[in-house]
């Protein structure tokens, strides 16, 4: 995109300074992102993302959702006395042309927020800052639990895995890529452990697991650390929604304790980091531990393989669909990413008895 288009878009919006330039930012799979940097060094620097429609069809409601959830957390940081307040919730910018935090430029829908300074994401954590992770998603379910609105779901049975399951089931009966055969054996593994990844939605109707507002999107690289390693604050925001707790917590060892990136293609490199489990699962504990009910802790060990397993179904749905969801980089791309959650899966399927011992641990 160039960058007339681009200043065009960011002026709609009430920044402050003036625009020198206008960068791609990040490495998110559904938005695209840029950082907007200013002339002034008494001005913010920006960032700008292009929300990506065909996947959060309701932008209106999306976007009341992040104002509702970043003014509830500022207001909860005031209350508290914190320090730095600016630097640990996300700041959106309106339009200045009315409230509204979104812009249609008759394509696309676009946002703009503050760009954190001295802050930095991770591709991967030590154990000591997956500690402070974990208590800082603890943290961001406990301070959301009193939130007065309803949130909208922003993209409907995101986390339901019976759901996910019949995608991937649709993808099979129409092969639309012609890439079944290749994957059939993947697709049995998956249907061997079907029915038990399915039973936080089969306790939710029987009324043991409730849902509680959860981040949903809680990989590594979506939580900002200051220069001594602090967590600052929990960013991407799109996907903050009622769902059980499972989400977040599976979601972070998901990322955080795969001893290699999601995409890479040496399985060798993949596997469960138990020491980063054990600093997350203790940070989260810490700061969860005083709402999460008997059942929620429980199955903290199905969490840790709901979520290999619910994203080795969604790509490998992506993937017999001919690559329409997820942004890719070569056409085997969504292949390799959900050979890597499957054996990951195995990892975490193998250090089960050791997780569920070590949480018995921790509560003692
Ligand atoms: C997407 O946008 P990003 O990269 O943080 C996806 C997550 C997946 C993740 C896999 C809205 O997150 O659910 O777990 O990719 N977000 C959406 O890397 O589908
Ligand atoms: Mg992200």
């Amino acid at each position: 995109m160039d960058q007339a288009t681009l200043k065009e878009i960011v002026g709609q919006f009430a920044i402050q300074g003036t625009i020198a330039e206008i960068a791609p930012l990040g490495a998110g799979l559904i938005n695209d992102t840029f950082r907007v940097i200013t002339t002034e060094d008494n001005c913010p620097n920006y960032v700008l993302q292009r929300i990506n429609n065909a996947i959060f069809p309701d932008v209106e409601m999306l976007m009341n959702n992040i104002q509702s959830v970043t003014s509830h957390i500022r207001a909860k940081l005031v209350e508290k006395g914190e320090s730095d307040v600016d630097r640990k919730v996300l700041t959106f910018v309106p339009l200045t042309s009315g409230d509204k935090y979104f812009y249609f430029n008759g394509e696309s829908y676009w946002r703009i927020m503050v760009f954190i300074p001295n802050a930095i994401t991770k591709q991967a954590v030590n154990p000591e800052s997956s500690c402070a992770a974990g208590e800082a998603f603890g943290n961001f379910q406990a301070m959301l639990a009193d939130i007065p609105v309803q949130l909208g779901e922003t993209i409907k049975d995101f986390h339901n895995m019976e759901f996910r399951l019949q995608q991937l089931r649709d993808a099979v009966k129409d092969n639309k890529a012609g890439r079944l055969s290749e994957v059939q054996y993947l697709i049995d593994e998956i249907e061997k452990r079907a029915e038990e990844m399915c039973k936080a939605e089969r306790m939710g109707r029987e009324g043991t697991l409730t849902k509680r507002i959860c981040h949903c999107d809680t990989k590594v690289n979506n939580m900002m650390f200051d220069e001594n390693d602090n967590v600052l604050c929990v960013i991407d925001l799109d996907t903050v929604m009622p769902n059980f707790i499972f989400s977040d917590y599976g979601d972070f060892l998901r990322t955080g304790a795969n001893t290699a990136e999601e995409d890479e293609p040496d399985l060798s490199k993949v596997s469960f980091n138990m020491d980063i489990f054990k600093a997350f699962t203790k940070g989260y504990l810490k700061s969860a531990g005083c709402f999460l009910t008997p059942t929620e802790i429980e199955n903290l060990p199905y969490a840790a393989a709901l979520f290999p397993y619910m994203q080795c179904v969604r790509f490998l749905a992506d993937y017999i669909n001919g690559d329409t969801y997820y942004k890719i980089k070569y056409p085997e791309h969504n292949l390799v990413r959900t050979k890597n959650q499957f054996a990951l899966l195995q990892s975490v399927e193998a250090h089960t008895p050791e997780m569920k011992a070590f949480i018995a641990d921790c509560l003692k």
